[in-house]
């Protein structure tokens, strides 16, 4: 079969020094960070809706990237040159996973028969190309928010007969993800939101949104599948109020309705970013919750007030995202690649050296990252700054041996205490300076 992409050989590791914009300055799958191979600190994914079918359309104007891959669009043709492109793509660059929409697939018909049919077809041979080149499913996941039937949400519609709609792409995509070996399964609510109260019953859309993701659990564990389902949290866009709003919200949601031994969270950057949180806030509050599941590596930007799914250039919050994987033992996910090109950027050259650049952002985060673990004067400072409850009072009171009278008559004893000790919060920049660019 000839190559849809000739002019890009594969993609090697040329270290710091190279100026090839075709190579990796830090990726290098087999080094070693802290006891193990990058490649197995970050499975990248490649997500097939940006890459393959995102042609740079925005509200404004038309696709500038022509991703037809030598095939006419919106035919099966089409859907099997997506795959040809897709897996010599991932073969180029090492990348060892996938994420998908069912509807990223293959054109979806109007009857839902005809569009199952025509996934059926195309993940055979998906199947046969991961054969082939061991490459594997990282999550897969339906899209209920294009289609205009999803204008009120899917689990949170108003209309039994769009409920049913949903369920019907839930049950097809959590067999195709089986079928796949799809290590989870994603719910971004797209439009599990509202607009305007005066027309909405949220408790009632919440219960039913809690109700089909049981019923996705209950089907997919009597299917065979093992993995993890998660939540993608993101506070607004496109519904101006969007139930998922944050990794707190989404875990409160996920107790409140018994879900907690199959969900996990999928962060994203960009959507931790629109919620008023840093990425790394949203990973943390994740990982002590025991809900780190999978990441959506992206980037927003902080001029703009939306989901710009920018490719991640930002070394130092992907040294703090890798700071917060590191210690939080690793991801049972991986890390996707939910970005896209921008629109100027519109060859297969951009293609390329967009994942580079991601790829190479997460490498030197993690390098960084590992730096700062081993380097120690951050973790030192704040395990120091709570050591007065290593003994004495403190130490009771973490070990809940104490109650409010016996602290009342403490804090009387000592007549006015000591003020906390500095927060030091400029030497800790400055130590990061050092360790980021200083070496
Ligand atoms: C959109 C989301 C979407 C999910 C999958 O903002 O990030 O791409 O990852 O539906
Ligand atoms: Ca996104
Ligand atoms: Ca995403």
């Amino acid at each position: 079969m000839s190559e849809i992409f000739p002019n890009i050989k594969k993609v090697e590791f040329e270290g710091k020094n190279s100026k090839n914009p075709l190579a990796f300055k830090y990726y290098d799958a087999d080094r070693v960070i802290m006891g193990k191979p990058m490649r197995e600190h970050l499975p990248f994914a490649m997500a097939w809706w940006h890459n393959l079918c995102a042609c740079g359309t925005d509200m404004f104007g038309r696709d500038t990237a022509d991703k037809s891959f030598g095939a006419e669009k919106g035919t099966m043709d089409h859907a099997k040159a997506k795959v040809d492109a897709g897996f010599e793509f991932m073969q180029k660059l090492g990348i060892e996973y996938f994420c998908f929409h069912d509807v990223d697939l293959v054109p979806e018909a109007d009857d839902i028969k005809e569009t199952n049919r025509r996934l059926d077809i195309i993940t055979d041979y998906i199947l046969e190309k991961m054969k082939q080149t061991g490459i594997k499913c990282l999550w897969g996941t339906a899209n209920m928010f294009s289609n205009p039937r999803f204008m009120n949400g899917a689990g949170s519609t108003n209309s039994a007969d769009v409920y049913c709609f949903a369920a019907a792409q839930i049950k097809k995509a959590l067999e195709l993800t089986v079928k796949l070996g799809g290590k989870g399964y994603v719910f971004w609510g797209g439009r599990e939101g509202y607009e305007t109260l005066l027309n909405t019953d949220v408790k009632f859309e919440q219960e039913n949104i809690a109700n089909l993701m049981k019923m996705a659990v209950e089907y997919g564990r009597s299917i065979g599948f093992k993995g993890d389902f998660y939540i993608e949290p993101k506070p607004k866009e496109p519904m101006k109020h969007q139930y998922d709003f944050d990794a707190a919200t989404a875990i409160g949601f996920i107790r409140q309705y018994g879900l907690d031994k199959d969900f996990k969270l999928n962060i994203e950057a960009n959507h931790a970013t629109l919620a008023g949180h840093t990425f790394q806030h949203d990973l943390r509050i994740s990982a002590i919750n025991g809900m780190l599941g999978s990441i959506d590596a992206n980037q927003g930007d902080y001029l703009l007030g939306w989901d710009t799914d920018e490719f991640p250039s930002n070394v130092y919050e992907a040294t703090m995202c890798m700071y917060e994987v590191l210690k939080a033992g690793g991801l049972t996910g991986g890390f996707n690649f939910d970005s896209k090109t921008r629109r100027p950027s519109y060859t297969e050259e951009d293609m390329f050296e967009a994942y580079i650049l991601g790829m190479d952002t997460f490498a030197l985060g993690l390098i960084k990252a590992a730096e700062i673990i081993e380097d120690g004067r951050i973790d030192n400072f704040v395990k120091e700054r709570y050591a007065s409850f290593n003994e004495g009072i403190g130490k009771k009171i973490r070990e809940g041996k104490t109650n409010l009278c016996e602290l009342a008559e403490a804090a009387e004893e000592m007549g006015a205490p000591q003020l906390p000790g500095s927060g030091r919060q400029e030497y800790l920049n400055a130590v990061l300076n050092d360790i980021l660019f200083g070496r």
